[in-house]
């Protein structure tokens, strides 16, 4: 008798789960399936599951594939199942593609094809909609997306859209989708878009999205002028569509702790705050060679100016620019000086000049300090007077960290209105009136 196993969190059981269960089973005579439990989902990063243990392993059992079902509760368990059940073969889909090799030792491995589109006929009873999504871009950041919207629940990437065809092909080779360079082609049978495209593009992707009536997530900055931000929020706003800007510290889960740690008083009255992230970019690349909208602030400076945006508000009385520039005029190093009727801050980026990243909030009673890589909060530390009197606090951090916003992205488009305090209209629309300004001072509008 061959045994084969495969394992899953079946949430929102769909046709992708029913036709892996239905090849699995066909490997063999005696199919095990493992069923992830909540606890575990959370620990592997997995966010946003739906139903609850008992409901995915129904669901499973009613596809009629499953000789036995068992949980998977930990991360060292397939090993030893595959030893404790005498597993010939285990079968996972081929998004896990080179994941489960290691397994090869105990027993054959196989990656079953993923299902491609999947829909929401089999949720229908459930009264769930899964979002079909589809990107816009094919650049490292849009790499880094399809895999982190995997570890959501309830969205599906499934088209990508480059005007260059050979770009969108690969992209789409790579990750199992379908890929276009007809933009109208692309729109159709998808719920939202994805943008991460060059800055410069976002305005007329984000505004012709919105127009053929999809929610839009795009990455930051997400425009480069504050009209152009107003202009599509407020369309946003009266076709009823979700419209967000892809700042993912705004969504990870350290950064809003940071956030509720400095309000809440501990730390006394803000009075300073001093953002800095520096990256040593490759002289050869788009962010180093684009003369009109690379550089320092356009790339990075969205991150640094958001605790302060967020802390202090857009109320700024003053705001001053200095920056470094290479031999092509581009700015290397900016830094942004604002002056508050309550306080100062700065937000220091580089791009070609390394400084200590950090972020520091300072109050009447102490501060916080957080080191880099401190846009992907994981640690930081209150300080007081006394300095032997430390507190310490962690958060986990996933990955690239872009499934928090994709997680937020979806709430709030079925409607968990919460999450779009994490960054408002508001700031967003602060922060690309600040690039504005800057981009004007560098005499790079027209
Ligand atoms: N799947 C698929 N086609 C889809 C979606 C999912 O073939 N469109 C497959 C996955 O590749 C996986 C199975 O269905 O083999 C279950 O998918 P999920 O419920 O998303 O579980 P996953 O996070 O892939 O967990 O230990 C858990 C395992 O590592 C897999």
């Amino acid at each position: 008798m061959t045994k084969v196993i495969t394992y899953g969190t079946f949430d929102l059981f769909h046709e992708g789960h029913y036709r892996l269960l239905q090849r699995a089973k066909e490997l063999g005579d005696y199919l095990i399936v493992g069923v992830t439990t909540e606890k575990y989902d959370m620990e592997r990063g997995k966010l946003n599951v739906v139903d609850s243990l008992m409901t995915r392993i129904e669901n499973v059992k009613k596809s009629g594939f499953a000789d036995e079902v068992i949980i998977e509760e930990s991360v060292g368990q397939k090993i030893s199942d595959v030893q404790k059940y005498h597993i010939d073969i285990f079968a996972i889909g081929s998004d896990w593609m080179g994941t489960f090799d290691y397994i090869s030792d105990y027993c054959q491995v196989i990656y079953l094809e993923r299902t491609k589109n999947i829909s929401s006929t089999m949720l229908r009873e459930q009264n769930w909609h899964i979002q079909k999504v589809g990107i816009i871009g094919t650049g490292r950041i849009a790499n880094r997306f399809v895999p982190e919207s995997k570890q959501v629940s309830g969205i599906d990437v499934q088209k990508v859209y480059n005007p260059n065809r050979t770009s969108a092909e690969k992209f789409a080779q790579k990750w199992e989708i379908d890929f276009y360079d007809d933009i109208e082609e692309f729109y159709r049978g998808i719920d939202s878009v994805y943008i991460a495209s060059p800055h410069q593009t976002h305005y007329e992707y984000v505004k012709s999205a919105l127009e053929h009536g999809k929610h839009v997530l795009c990455e930051k900055p997400m425009v480069l002028q504050k009209e152009q931000a107003e202009l599509l929020f407020t369309y946003a706003r009266q076709h009823n569509l979700v419209l967000f800007e892809g700042i993912k510290t705004a969504y990870c889960p350290g950064f809003e702790k940071l956030l509720g740690i400095a309000c809440s008083g501990i730390i006394g009255t803000i009075h300073y705050i001093d953002a800095c992230f520096t990256k040593l970019e490759d002289k050869n690349k788009r962010e180093l060679t684009d003369k009109k909208y690379g550089g320092s602030l356009t790339e990075l400076g969205s991150y640094c100016m958001l605790p302060i945006i967020k802390l202090f508000g857009n109320q700024y009385e003053d705001i001053r620019f200095d920056a470094v520039h290479d031999s092509k005029g581009l700015d290397i190093f900016t830094k942004v000086s604002f002056r508050y009727p309550r306080g100062a801050a700065t937000a220091t980026c580089g791009l070609g000049v390394k400084a200590e990243g950090r972020l520091l909030i300072a109050g009447t009673k102490g501060y916080i300090v957080a080191a880099a890589p401190w846009w992907k909060t994981t640690y930081f530390e209150v300080h007081y007077e006394n300095p032997s009197q430390i507190d310490k606090y962690s958060e986990r951090f996933f990955g690239d960290g872009l499934r928090y916003e994709i997680r937020d992205f979806l709430n709030v488009i079925n409607g968990d209105d919460k999450s779009v305090f994490k960054l408002t209209r508001s700031e967003s629309i602060a922060m690309a009136e600040i690039i504005e300004m800057f981009l004007k001072q560098e005499h790079r509008t027209e």
